[in-house]
């Protein structure tokens, strides 16, 4: 019988921050921003929540809070960088005074993400892979954030309209690999960057799965993997259910995950998710 792909240890540079992976699976909390407030007196209300959830997933275990003012969800359609640094900005801050995680921001504009480095993100999420706004890399590079460059096919509005692969894997691995070159070319360092197959992002159901199935593919990229299945559509198809109901099949994709190499896993439900992870991680060894 084949083992299981062996693990591959990294430690991720983010600004001067280090976060070794080594092993343990590190949780990446989700915590989105994107309720429009209409006056000011919502935006209050907002941060105030935003910070509330911010506690508890730090509480839960989670190593990285995910902050995003906008929605990539298939379908979602794009919201101005002013308006989504209205929106994030305070929340990074208010976040980054009061506890010592790690911060992230999801955002694919330059603008925001210049904004939330210099308010103490220190990790920006790029679901275009570097490939929307030609000047993100070089607000990592100037920055040192560590930098997750994920697979999309299309844009959020239109990538799900009849996306295909001849090989899923394969063109996925083409890509990453592209990017991590205009990564390199542009100044950011190897120990920055994280790699993210987008599950979700342009594929159809039968590719999301065979990226889990197949993840360990692109251990030769030689960069440590992040992975969200946290309530997907796919887990929805294959259990015909809405978006509350999907915890155990988010609990099924992420054991998948780990045991195929992925070293950090971007979740809603924390605390459930780091126990998946824990009898995940015990089992894989290392
Ligand atoms: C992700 C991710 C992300 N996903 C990274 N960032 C989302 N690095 C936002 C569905 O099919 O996987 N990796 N930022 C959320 N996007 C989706 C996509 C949400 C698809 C839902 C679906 O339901």
């Amino acid at each position: 019988m084949p083992p299981l792909p062996p693990y591959n240890p990294y430690v991720w540079r983010c600004a001067e921050r280090r976060l070794a992976l080594d092993g343990r699976t590190r949780i990446m909390g989700i915590l989105n921003v994107t309720r429009d407030s209409f006056s000011d007196g919502g935006r209050f209300l907002a941060r105030d929540d935003a910070l509330r959830q911010a506690e508890r997933m730090i509480d839960e275990g989670a190593d990285i809070i995910d902050v995003g003012g906008e929605s990539t969800r298939p379908g979602a359609l794009p919201v101005d960088a002013e308006e989504e640094i209205r929106r994030v900005i305070p929340v990074i801050g208010a976040i980054g005074k009061r506890f010592d995680v790690l911060l992230s921001v999801d955002t694919y504009k330059s603008a925001v993400a210049r904004a939330a480095v210099e308010n103490g993100a220190r990790i920006i999420n790029d679901i275009s892979g570097l490939g929307f706004d030609p000047h993100l890399a070089d607000v990592a590079a100037a920055s040192g954030a560590g930098v997750v460059i994920m697979h999309i096919k299309g844009t959020p509005r239109d990538m799900q309209t009849d996306p295909h692969y001849e090989d899923v894997v394969a063109e996925i691995h083409d890509y990453l690999s592209q990017r991590i070159q205009t990564a390199l070319a542009h100044g950011i360092h190897r120990d920055q960057i994280m790699l993210d197959p987008g599950i979700g992002f342009g594929k159809r159901l039968e590719d999301n799965l065979t990226l889990l199935r197949e993840l360990a593919r692109l251990h030769d990229l030689d960069a440590p993997l992040l992975v969200g299945v946290s309530r997907k559509s796919f887990i929805g198809k294959l259990l015909d259910t809405g978006v509350g109901e999907r915890l155990e099949g988010t609990a099924a994709a992420v054991t998948a995950a780990i045991l195929h190499g992925a070293h950090v896993m971007r979740v809603h439900d924390v605390r459930e998710m780091k126990r998946v992870a824990t009898i995940a991680d015990a089992i894989r060894g290392v």
